[in-house]
C-alpha cells in the first residue's frame, strides 16, 4: 500500500456509505471499496482499525499512510484534505454544514429504524441482507438469523421509531432552502450539506438506482410513500443532485 492508497469499508445499501463515496468521488480520489457485513464484520474491522473498544461504524476509511477515519463527515473532510477540487466543507461554512449534517444524521437514523423493523418482519428483505455470494437456497434457510444482527444494531445505536410527522420537521428546512429551485445547492454553492441531505433522503424514498447496493425489497422497505407524496419537490431536488454527481 502506498501512502496515497485508500480503502473504504462500507455497506452498499447505506446512505452514510454513499455520502462518503460521493465525497471521495467529488475529489476524484481513487479508492478500493470493501463490503462490510454488520455484526460478523465488526471484530475484523476493530483489529484493522486498532480500536478494540469504543464506538466504531462504517463507512470507515483506511489510508496507506496509516491514517484511519471512521465517520462520513470526517471522511469528507479527509477527502478535502487530499483533493484539490472545491472543498466540500469550506471553513467559512463549517457551522452551517454541521447543522445540515446533523439533520441528515437524524433522517438517516429514522431510515435505520424503519429498515430494521421491516427486516425483522419480511423474509425477502432478510434474504437480501445476507451476503450475495451465498447460494439463494442457503440464504432462504439462514434468513431468520438476520434478526440476531438487527437486535444487535438496535442496541448498538439505541434505535427508536420515528414517525412521518417527526420527519416533516427535518424536511421543511430543505424545502425552504431550495426555494422552488430544484437545482439550487442548499447553501448557494455545492457543499457537503447537499451530499449529506441528498443521500439521507433515502429515508423518505430511495432514488430509482442509487445507492446501487440497495436491492429491490430493501428499496421498497426504506420508502415512506405517504410522506414522499408530500415532499416530491424535495425528492426532485435530490434526483437533480444525483444527476449532477453522475455528470
Ligand atoms: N455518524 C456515522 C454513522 C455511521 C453509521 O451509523 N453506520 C452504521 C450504518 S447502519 C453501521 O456501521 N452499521 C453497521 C454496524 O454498526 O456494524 C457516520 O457518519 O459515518
Amino acid at each position: 500500500m502506498t501512502p496515497d492508497d485508500l480503502v473504504l469499508v462500507g455497506e452498499g445499501f447505506s446512505p452514510w456509505t454513499e455520502k462518503a463515496r460521493w465525497a471521495l468521488e467529488h475529489h476524484r480520489l481513487a479508492y478500493r471499496y470493501e463490503e462490510y457485513t454488520p455484526l460478523v464484520g465488526e471484530p475484523w474491522l476493530r483489529i484493522r482499525a486498532n480500536r478494540p473498544s469504543g464506538p466504531i461504524s462504517v463507512p470507515f476509511l483506511f489510508a496507506g499512510d496509516g491514517r484511519t477515519v471512521g465517520d462520513s463527515f470526517a471522511i469528507a473532510r479527509e477527502a478535502d484534505r487530499r483533493g484539490d477540487r472545491p472543498a466540500l466543507v469550506p471553513a467559512e461554512l463549517l457551522d452551517e454544514i454541521t447543522t445540515w449534517n446533523e439533520r441528515s444524521e437524524r433522517l438517516m437514523r429514522a431510515g435505520r429504524a424503519q429498515i430494521l423493523a421491516r427486516t425483522e418482519e419480511r423474509k425477502d428483505v432478510q434474504i437480501e441482507s445476507l451476503p450475495p455470494h451465498l447460494p439463494r437456497a442457503l440464504r432462504g434457510v439462514l434468513a431468520p438469523t438476520v434478526r440476531v444482527a438487527t437486535a444487535y444494531l438496535r442496541k448498538k445505536y439505541a434505535v427508536r421509531p420515528v414517525s412521518d410527522e417527526e420527519l416533516e420537521a427535518e424536511l421543511a428546512p430543505i424545502r425552504a432552502a431550495i426555494a422552488g429551485d430544484e437545482t439550487r445547492p442548499l447553501l448557494g454553492r455545492f457543499t457537503l450539506a447537499d451530499v449529506a441531505i441528498a443521500t439521507a433522503l433515502q429515508a423518505v424514498r430511495p432514488h430509482a438506482t442509487e445507492p446501487a447496493g440497495l436491492r429491490p425489497a430493501q428499496r421498497e422497505a426504506w420508502a415512506r410513500p405517504a410522506l414522499a407524496a408530500r415532499w416530491e419537490d424535495v425528492l426532485a431536488w435530490r434526483d437533480a443532485m444525483l444527476e449532477r454527481r453522475a455528470a
